[in-house]
């Protein structure tokens, strides 16, 4: 009955809402805005190489010139692209099981694009792949997307496509002629396909050598992840050709891990290290974030922060107050951010610390400073995560019951 939602509302008011105004607020204040979901794209191969060149030229170049976020993680779990997409739409954290797409795709939400539109803003997806994939084609629709360009809308043959489908280059390039013809101003989101598991590329695409190691996939993931940096390069000139580029903010971001926990040993092995701890796996769920504003210069971010705060930072750029909405995230460009990143599992990261399956980490050091798992008869000390992990469950579970509950029936938000 909507019960839960004063303190739900407290608590967000306490704790997510930011006190203090965006150094930036307004700067892109009436632009399109085009949002880039790099498919499985971690932040881990940026400014690395493998065979002695440079995994991702063009975004490490990118990064001179951009808002660039170091310690930005992906928040996603058994719904992947999906749940990336959910949280930087709702500032909500996606369920712990299942795919909240399919299982709450009817809820009532206070979603980027339906506050958007209240200010003028068309809205559109683009993604090669079959529309009802994900419940894309239903959950768009609730979420106030005007137009979805979907697989139809794609010439899709044999020479252009690969592995998931329709091959990144020819997938930008395709859009081109949409994007153009939307209305203005207008919100439009990417989602890329190429650097998918099983990260199959044809010869032809390869612009660098494999990995060596014993899993094939890893030895794979840094070809297709190039190529797709190669299709980002690309269409950023198509962006500019085409007269798009000025009048846009251009924001990129990886959805989520690509690399599992199976192949730890090919990572350690490509990492140096011994092996992938606890922290290590942490600290690998990591992914780009990228706010481009052309003509602007920008400046390396390391503050921690994840895909829940994007919604607030995005809207706040655009110059929008949104005052009483219920959402988890932070503006970026203030400086009170909470001091933690919920991953969905419970792990998280604050300034000090990682914690990951009852083990508590200096986040610096990667030192380990607690483990719940030693005998409790010895003096095993002070569980320095513990009020921060009572936190991170708290929040995670308002989000959870505004979902189950459906809660915003109850809400009603003022988006202006
Ligand atoms: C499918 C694409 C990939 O349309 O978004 O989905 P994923 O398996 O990463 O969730
Ligand atoms: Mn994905």
């Amino acid at each position: 009955d909507g019960n839960e939602m004063p303190d739900i509302e407290k608590y967000v008011e306490q704790n997510a809402t930011s006190k203090e105004e965006s150094k930036l607020f307004g700067i892109a204040e009436g632009k399109n805005v085009i949002l880039i979901s790099l498919e499985s794209m971690q932040s881990f191969v940026i400014n690395n190489t493998v065979n002695g060149e440079e995994v991702t030229p063009f975004m490490n170049d990118l990064i001179d010139d951009s808002y660039y976020f170091e310690n930005f993680y992906h928040q996603t779990e058994q719904g992947k692209t999906s749940d990336h997409e959910f949280l930087i739409d709702n500032s909500l954290y996606p369920l712990p099981r299942g795919a909240v797409f399919f299982t709450h795709g009817q809820n009532e939400y206070n979603s980027t694009p339906d506050i958007l539109k209240e200010n003028g803003y068309y809205s559109a997806v683009f993604h090669a792949n079959n529309k009802s994939f994900w419940n894309r084609d239903v959950m768009y629709e609730n979420l106030g997307y005007d137009h979805f360009y979907e697989q139809s809308a794609y010439e899709i043959t044999d020479e252009n496509s690969i592995g998931w489908g329709l091959k990144d280059k020819s997938f930008f390039e395709q859009s081109i002629k949409y994007l153009q013809s939307l209305p203005e101003p207008y919100y439009s989101r990417f989602i890329t396909l190429t650097n998918h598991y099983p990260f199959e590329l044809g010869e032809e695409d390869a612009s660098i050598e494999q990995y060596d190691s014993n899993s094939r996939t890893l030895n794979q993931y840094f070809q297709t992840a190039r190529y797709t940096d190669e299709a980002l390069e690309q269409f950023f000139a198509q962006l500019k050709e085409s007269g798009v580029y000025e009048d846009s903010i251009i924001v990129i971001m990886g959805d989520h891990y690509g690399i599992s926990d199976f192949h730890n040993k090919a990572m350690s092995m490509y990492l140096n290290k011994e092996e992938i701890t606890p922290y290590d796996h942490v600290q690998l769920q990591k992914v780009p974030f990228f706010i481009h504003i052309p003509g602007q210069e920008g400046k390396l971010m390391s503050k921690i922060s994840g895909q829940i705060d994007v919604k607030p930072t995005l809207l706040h750029l655009l110059g929008i107050e949104n005052k009483d909405d219920i959402s988890f995230g932070t503006d970026l460009f203030t400086d009170d951010r909470k001091e933690f990143v919920a991953l969905r599992d419970g792990s998280f990261i604050s300034d000090d610390y990682v914690y990951s399956k009852d083990q508590c980490f200096d986040r610096t050091t990667g030192e380990l400073l607690f483990s719940k798992s030693v005998v409790e008869t010895e003096d095993t000390g002070e569980n320095v995560c513990q009020p921060i992990n009572d936190m991170v469950q708290k929040e995670l579970s308002y989000s959870d019951q505004i979902i189950y509950g459906d809660l915003f029936r109850f809400y009603k938000i003022n988006n202006n």
